[in-house]
């Protein structure tokens, strides 16, 4: 049945010009970086127990991984269940400090802690690791400040833990043969009217410059991530888009683009061509904001797809680094992983089933009037189809739900 299905779907699509094989193989091999907290809410193994920083998980469902050795088993179960090329994108702040807990802090962290991460990820046969400093969720913010702080002691704890976070990440890079992202996102902010909006932001323009001085160039990727606003940070944000852009382009490092940081009708995929025009690499963190930056689970909407089709028919499957960035803990935060991660390649699979060069001339042109006709018809096209026979491909069950029942039940259930 699903071979009669596919063999007919490949003869529609093949009717408008379009490979169904090639887009299986070139999503097979696009790397998604998957975003390791969403297994524990964003807490980390290096002493925090609640998230601040403007960020915030909502709900309590039961079965949160609350150990090393419970995420390592969520993570692994999740990825078994999400099709195509994984890396792991991992946070400071998941340490593995051993012995070394409470002794050493953030501006201590090197790639010992991280080696049994590397060696779980190879074992699950991840593309690479990225990486993030975490500035966030720690007693040394300092009135919600991280880099941007007047406090030297403060900024200059903050700069030595991005510096260490660079060297790890070149380790991470050189482990697997890959380059690693290492994006930077601090919750710097103010709640209320500010008395002074350049001054922070030129403490971290000069922090991101000592960070960043001296990094490995052949191993690392820097991203910046700006952002609108936190919770309780909701009248100013020292790392704001037009700051981290120009910081960006005069530096030669990349901008991460989370789609939840802008305004309501601001559309990252809009601004994904806007900056291929000016980089090679473009990062992006991959979300779904509802209302607000709450970072809900991924789904196969509108605006994904369209941030999957400026990927996909600028060719800039290589320059645009794919990472995901929700957390929901209201639900199974493994069925929320993969979901999520479903939504992100089903995204990618309906990107690369149109076409694309049709529509660019159709436009180019001036016929909108087929154009419009064509968008409409490639929506019905029979996805479902190409989407099943690849799932049979990469060996991943179909109907994940099952999986998702019976690993809480057995495995979540017995986490009280
Ligand atoms: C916060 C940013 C940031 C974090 C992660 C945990 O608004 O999106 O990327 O979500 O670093
Ligand atoms: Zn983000």
């Amino acid at each position: 049945m699903a071979d009669i299905r596919y063999t007919s779907a490949k003869k529609i699509y093949a009717s408008y010009g379009v490979d169904t094989e090639a887009a299986i193989g070139t999503l097979s091999a696009v790397p998604v970086s998957v975003h390791c907290w969403q297994g524990d809410d964003v807490i980390g193994f290096d002493g925090s127990d609640s998230l601040s920083g403007g960020i915030q998980t909502t709900g309590n469902y039961p079965g949160r991984a609350r150990t090393p050795e419970e995420l390592f088993a969520d993570i692994a179960e999740a990825m078994r269940l999400m099709p195509g090329t994984k890396r792991l994108n991992l946070h400071a702040s998941y340490a593995f400090l051993g012995a070394d807990k409470g002794k050493v802090d953030r501006d201590g962290y090197t790639y010992e802690y991280f080696k049994p991460w590397v060696e779980f990820a190879k074992g699950l046969g991840l593309d690479g690791i990225d990486f993030n400093p975490t500035f966030f969720g720690h007693p040394k913010m300092k009135d919600g400040l991280t880099l941007s702080s007047p406090d030297e002691e403060t900024r200059r704890f903050w700069v030595e833990h991005g510096r260490r976070s660079l060297e790890i990440a070149a380790e991470l890079g050189k482990a697997f043969g890959k380059p690693c992202l290492v994006n930077i996102w601090i919750p710097d902010g103010f709640k209320d009217v500010p008395a002074d909006r350049l001054g922070p932001r030129l403490r971290l323009k000069r922090s991101l410059d000592e960070m960043l001085e001296g990094y490995d160039k052949q191993w690392v990727v820097p991203a910046v991530e700006s952002k609108v606003f936190g919770i309780g940070l909701e009248s100013y944000t020292v790392g704001s888009n037009e700051f981290y852009q120009n910081y960006a382009a005069s530096r030669g490092i990349c901008c991460l683009l989370d789609n939840g940081h802008y305004h309501p009708l601001e559309y990252v995929s809009d601004k994904i061509p806007a900056l291929l025009a000016f980089y090679d690499t473009v990062a992006l963190h991959v979300t779904r904001g509802v209302r607000w930056d709450s970072d809900h689970v991924v789904l196969f909407e509108d605006e994904l797809k369209e941030i999957a089709k400026e990927i996909v028919r600028n060719d800039a499957l290589s320059k645009v680094k794919i990472g995901l960035d929700y957390f929901d803990a209201s639900i199974n935060r493994i069925s929320a992983w993969v979901t999520g991660q479903r939504a992100m390649q089903k995204a990618l699979l309906y990107a690369l089933l149109l076409p694309h060069a049709k529509m660019k001339e159709l436009q180019d042109e001036g016929n909108f009037t087929e154009l419009m006709y064509l968008q409409e018809e490639a929506k019905l096209l029979p996805m479902e189809d190409v989407w099943a026979e690849y799932l049979a491909r990469t060996g991943c069950p179909d109907r994940y739900y099952d999986e998702i029942v019976r690993y809480e039940s057995k495995i979540l259930k017995e986490r009280k």
